[in-house]
């Protein structure tokens, strides 16, 4: 509820400098521990089928992006900054190539939440031209981003160099797997540290499994090879109670390190990474599936 209010507050605050500046740079004050007041720099960006809102300008350094899920189905929020000299028009159109993956930077962002919920992870951005792009993909087989879930933003001026934010589980993301320096926590709030340490992008989202499956049980779920689609956890039951997903920070370049802020409750979870290698094999099937636990 707290953390519900406080984003209100956020985007509230967004919302003002977007009408009493123009389209100014964003700057949210450090009010409580919620996730977005993380940051000194923290900005919100609503998603709906099948549009993000959100701030046009934002100040570079550190900042906490909370994904408000004020749609109906599942929705995420990868970052990417666009190298210098591509237009955002050119970046967008070259994903369904995957040409615009050599023409830009994976740069996290909120993983995959239901609707009605919020998320928020942390990285650190430095000015240049972004996107946030959702790239769910419903039965029709469109991703969300080509039916308008592509949102352009500038990020200005320099990074203050403020702290990384205090994190209590360190993950590196390798090819192809998760280290994940604990396997079972408390439920509660936690700032986990993700670095990609591989050669490729990796993504790290949450899924919570329904009761009674284990890790190796939806490992072999995701084995089988026609159910094995990204971001779609089919099993050959359709009535099957399926895995949740429940955040988790999307794809970061390799180097870069971003920060998701968890609050899970008590239950098995696994970490996956659904990003496909060049010949569209998910990462998942090859290795990037990790279990843990919540007490
Ligand atoms: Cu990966």
């Amino acid at each position: 509820m707290r953390w519900q209010r406080a984003a209100v507050a956020v985007l509230a605050m967004v919302l003002a400098a977007g009408s009493g500046l123009g389209l100014g740079v964003v700057r949210a004050a450090a009010q409580d521990a919620t996730p977005a007041a993380m940051t000194e720099i923290a900005i919100t960006i609503t998603a709906t089928e099948f549009e993000f809102d959100g701030p046009s300008e934002v100040e570079a350094g550190l900042v906490s992006v909370t994904m408000d899920n004020a749609g109906e189905f599942r929705h995420h929020a990868q970052l990417f900054k666009i190298d210098d000299g591509t237009s955002v028009d050119d970046f967008v159109a070259g994903l369904e190539t995957g040409e615009a993956f050599g023409l830009g930077t994976a740069h996290g962002g909120p993983a995959t939440v239901g609707g009605g919920v919020q998320t928020t992870t942390i990285q650190r951005l430095d000015a240049g031209q972004y996107v946030v792009l959702c790239f769910v993909t419903g039965r029709d087989g469109v991703p969300h981003y080509m039916k308008g879930m592509a949102f352009p933003f500038t990020v200005a001026g320099e990074d203050a160099g403020a702290p990384d934010p205090e994190s209590d589980l360190d993950v590196s993301m390798v090819d192809y797997q998760f280290e994940l320096a604990e396997d079972s926590f408390e439920a509660g709030q936690h700032v986990w540290k993700v670095t990609n340490e591989g050669d490729e992008n990796h993504e790290l989202a949450i899924l919570k499994l329904p009761e009674g499956m284990t890790a190796d049980a939806y490992r072999a779920m995701m084995m089988a090879p026609a159910d094995a689609t990204p971001d779609a956890a089919a099993t050959p039951d359709p009535d099957a109670p399926q895995p949740t997903a429940v955040g988790g920070i999307k794809a970061l370049g390799p180097g870069l390190s971003g920060w998701v802020v968890a609050d899970l409750e008590p239950g098995e979870y696994v970490a996956v990474c659904f990003i496909p290698d060049e010949n569209g094999t998910s990462h998942a099937m090859l290795g990037m599936i990790s279990g843990f636990t919540v007490r």
